[in-house]
């Protein structure tokens, strides 16, 4: 290196040295401002999951401009510790799981930039998506323990003015970085993504899927064997004036009473749109009689596995027999599986049995979906 590349080089370093002091916020609100940024990320990512209505797209595009921003916090960090992770000497007990911790934020931030922009590499039967959410829950535990080898008291931050309008830029650059992604992506023929994030089957599954051409995915373990149409009823129980127990025959024998059209959501990121044929839950209720202290209906699988709807909203729910005019697949729930337009995947129990109405919801059906099938 000659003179003036070493005076080149220097005022390079001079120039990011000075960008960086305007716009990054001091050390301790950058690491806890990380913290925090990645509590939003855990808590409405998850929410994300029970969205299914435009009118939760705000979730969606909240949790990319944090992510954007907890990018460029991360970065700050690096940038800073740097020296701490290239000089051995300078390693402790905690170093290991602080340099795991950011590869797995770098990773868990790099698949859902990747997802957003179309991309997927599936590996085995997990999306890129479902590999970012596990990425992302990794991340609590990791945090946890960063924080006990490495924390800061949060009084010991004066949170100024100035500080404060950093992070108020950060979140702004975050928001401006999450539009560009959009445009981006529907650049890169994403306009098929739903709000959600989730992509038309066709996108991600080239193998031939079972009937109706969408896959066939349960949570986690269920994995009952096949139902016996012959052998199998469905009971109607609970708040009602009567209970029913009907017969595929009864309820189906004639060919499907009603058909809706509803996207299947699954929040592994993939959906599916397509003509659902069935009896109106609206109708069984009616044939039932229902009380007035009714408030819920829950809709339970061979398995256990269930869920719950509002009673309103559960009469406009089907449970559905067939498929594009095809009586259901084992696979895809037969005998009936409910079909909740407006719902995620995961809350359209298969192979259901029983239909209950009662005055409470079901706090329990979140563990259940989790760990039906383990047993
Ligand atoms: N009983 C039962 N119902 C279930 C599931 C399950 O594991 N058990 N998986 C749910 C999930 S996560 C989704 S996305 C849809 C998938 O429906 P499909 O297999 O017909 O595509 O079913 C839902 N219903
Ligand atoms: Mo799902």
């Amino acid at each position: 290196m000659n003179g003036s590349e070493r005076g080149h080089t220097s005022r390079v370093r001079g120039v990011v040295a000075r960008t960086l002091r305007r716009v990054e916020p001091p050390p301790r609100v950058v690491d806890w401002a990380i913290a925090v940024a990645v509590a939003v990320e855990v808590a409405s990512g998850l929410y994300s999951f029970t969205q299914g209505t435009p009118s939760g797209a705000w979730v969606f595009w909240f949790h990319s401009t944090v992510g954007l921003t907890l990018a460029a916090l991360v970065a700050f960090k690096l940038y800073r510790v740097r020296r701490r992770v290239t000089s051995a000497a300078a390693w402790d007990r905690f170093t290991p799981i602080s340099v795991l911790q950011a590869i797995v934020t770098l990773a868990a931030l790099g698949t859902g930039v990747f997802w957003v922009l179309g991309g997927n590499v599936p590996i085995f039967a997990w999306t890129t998506l479902n590999l970012h959410v596990g990425l992302g829950l990794l991340l609590v535990p990791l945090v946890l323990w960063h924080l006990r080898g490495r924390y800061h008291s949060p009084r010991a931050l004066d949170p100024d003015r100035r500080a404060a309008l950093k992070v108020g830029a950060l979140l702004v650059a975050g928001t401006v970085a999450w539009r560009v992604t959009e445009s981006a992506d529907t650049v890169l023929g994403g306009a098929s993504r739903r709000f959600t994030g989730s992509k038309p089957t066709g996108d991600l599954y080239d193998t031939e899927t079972e009937g109706g051409g969408f896959p066939v995915t349960s949570w986690v373990a269920d994995d009952p064997d096949p139902v016996d149409r012959a052998a199998w009823t469905l009971s109607v129980r609970g708040l009602v004036d009567e209970e029913l127990d009907l017969s595929y025959a009864g309820l189906a024998g004639d060919g499907p009473d009603r058909e809706l059209d509803a996207t299947l959501d699954c929040t592994s990121g993939w959906y599916t749109h397509q003509r659902w044929g069935g009896v109106r839950v609206g109708d069984l209720l009616d044939s039932a009689g229902v009380d007035e202290r009714a408030r819920y209906v829950r809709f339970t699988s061979v398995t256990g596995y269930r869920w719950s709807l509002p009673v309103e909203e559960a009469r406009d729910a089907l449970l559905a027999t067939h498929v594009r005019g095809d009586r259901l697949s084992h696979g895809h729930g037969a005998p009936a599986r409910l079909v909740a337009a407006g719902r995620r995947g995961f809350q359209w129990v298969k192979w259901v049995e029983s239909v209950e109405v009662r005055e409470r919801g079901d706090p329990m059906q979140w563990l259940v979906t989790l760990v039906s099938g383990f047993d």
